[in-house]
């Protein structure tokens, strides 16, 4: 039997999405944060350039979204949402509903970016059901997708290292191409002009399943996790229009994009499509608190509401779904997005961003630079034998200079906080070109 662990040994905590010896050996710690620092138990300062894990959109501690909690909690902890309710569920709802794209008028709470991904899955196979098309059961994700880690999102992703582990995931998926094509679209600013056509990929999926077995398709607009793969000029009209054509509910997964991360206040604002269900979460509470919501068209709700008044329309739902400390957390930050105009600061920050992230062209094993709103990525040469090991040097010292950053695959990826200043974006890119130096 092993020693008894004290309170502060670092064994006892498996951490998710880890090399757990490898962290353990050293670890990095974080113990406080403001606006757009970090700060280590080690006393350094380090400038955040993922926004956390792509949530913090509006910067570290805010203090009007730390009062809400504040308040929220000692006043209902806690008030369920199946056959009840509470008065901060309905007003966060219709908040959210007002700066949502046209056409979304209802609100599903789930408590994290994967519980709506499986919760906006479930919504299609049911809404086709309830139409009378029970035979659409099928789901389409694409190469190089992230939908969270539960079985549906995992099933509709894209990466092969998230599923090979896990059995055989659901049945009846499949999968479009991803649109990373660096042959044709290296150092392109903003959208790609090649591959719009790829979105009739889904094509191939309609003539080999048959339109009538296809429920939905679920596409990030821009898929962050696998490294800023950003969709190419008109290739979302081009999916969208197919979805039409076959009667295939188009979800866009927007755990990152919502929230001003491209400039606009949802992904589907900037690309100017109109998907039937958005998944959003992480910067909806602005990483505060967990929190996810599946925002729902017009004409997939209504096919929900045409039983009898006393049954129960959607069998699915969460404890914590629109839970009161949640639900002040997002109307707090609602209200910091609105009144700082950070939903759309990212467009005014863009072409600063883009300059000084396509800076770095030229310097050692860049093979790609690409951005998009306050979004940016760095795309190394791996080396030989050991795939992801550059970025992950990158990352490692990048933190050790004082900057934060992701690496995945031999990508190095970036989002800072929405309020960030042109001066830090300098230090951002500064301090990045120094380690992207040192480390080659
Ligand atoms: N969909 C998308 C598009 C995401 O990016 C999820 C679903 C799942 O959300 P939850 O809240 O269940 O984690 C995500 C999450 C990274 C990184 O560094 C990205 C995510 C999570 C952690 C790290 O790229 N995205």
């Amino acid at each position: 039997m092993s020693a008894r662990l004290t309170t502060n040994d670092l064994e006892a905590y498996w951490m998710p999405f880890t090399a757990n010896h490898q962290y353990k050996k050293a670890p990095r710690l974080l113990v406080s944060a403001e606006r757009t620092h970090y700060t280590t138990d080690d006393g350094r300062r380090i400038l955040d350039g993922t926004s956390g894990l792509w949530c913090v959109n509006a910067g570290h501690c805010r203090p009007k979204i730390v009062e809400a909690i504040r308040k929220q909690v000692g006043e209902l902890d806690f008030a369920g949402s199946f056959q009840i309710g509470h008065p901060k569920a309905f007003e966060c709802a219709s908040k959210l509903v007002n700066i949502a794209p046209p056409g979304f008028d209802h609100v599903f709470f789930t408590n994290s970016g994967s519980e709506s991904v499986e919760t906006a899955l479930k919504m299609a196979l049911a809404y086709h059901r309830a139409k009378g098309n029970a035979t659409k059961v099928r789901l389409i994700g694409r190469e190089r997708g992230y939908h969270g880690v539960n079985f549906g999102g995992t099933s509709v992703g894209g990466i092969a290292s998230n599923r090979k582990m896990f059995g055989t995931l659901l049945t009846g998926v499949d999968h479009i191409r991803h649109t990373h094509d660096l042959s044709r679209n290296a150092f392109i600013r903003g959208e790609p002009e090649h591959g719009a056509e790829l979105a009739d990929d889904l094509e191939r999926l309609v003539a080999l399943h048959d339109a009538s077995t296809i429920a939905a398709v679920i596409v990030e607009p821009v898929a962050c996790s696998t490294g800023v793969l950003i969709p190419p000029k008109g290739y979302l009209k081009r999916l969208a229009a197919i979805c039409a054509k076959h009667d295939i509910l188009l979800i866009f997964d927007e755990v990152i994009t919502a929230f001003g991360r491209l400039g606009t206040p949802f992904g589907a604002d900037y690309f100017d499509v109109s998907p039937d269900l958005i998944t959003t979460a992480k910067g909806l509470t602005n990483g505060t608190i967990p929190m996810g919501a599946v925002l729902v068209k017009k004409k997939v709700h209504e096919a929900f509401m045409n039983g009898p008044e006393d049954v129960i329309d959607f069998f699915h739902g969460y404890t914590y779904s629109g839970h009161p400390v949640s639900c002040a957390a997002a109307i707090g930050t609602l209200e910091t997005y609105k009144e700082e105009g950070l939903l759309t600061r990212a467009a005014e920050l863009a072409p600063y961003w883009e300059d000084g992230i396509h800076s770095l062209k030229g310097l050692p094993y860049v093979i790609d630079i690409r951005n998009i709103g306050l979004i940016g990525a760095i795309e190394l040469e791996p080396i030989l034998g050991e795939p992801s090991k550059r970025a992950y040097d990158v990352f490692v010292e990048a933190f050790n200079r004082g900057l934060l950053v992701r690496s995945t695959g031999d990508i190095i990826a970036m989002s800072p906080p929405l309020i960030i200043e042109k001066e830090e974006i300098d230090q951002l890119i500064d301090l990045l070109s120094r380690v992207l130096k040192a480390t080659a």
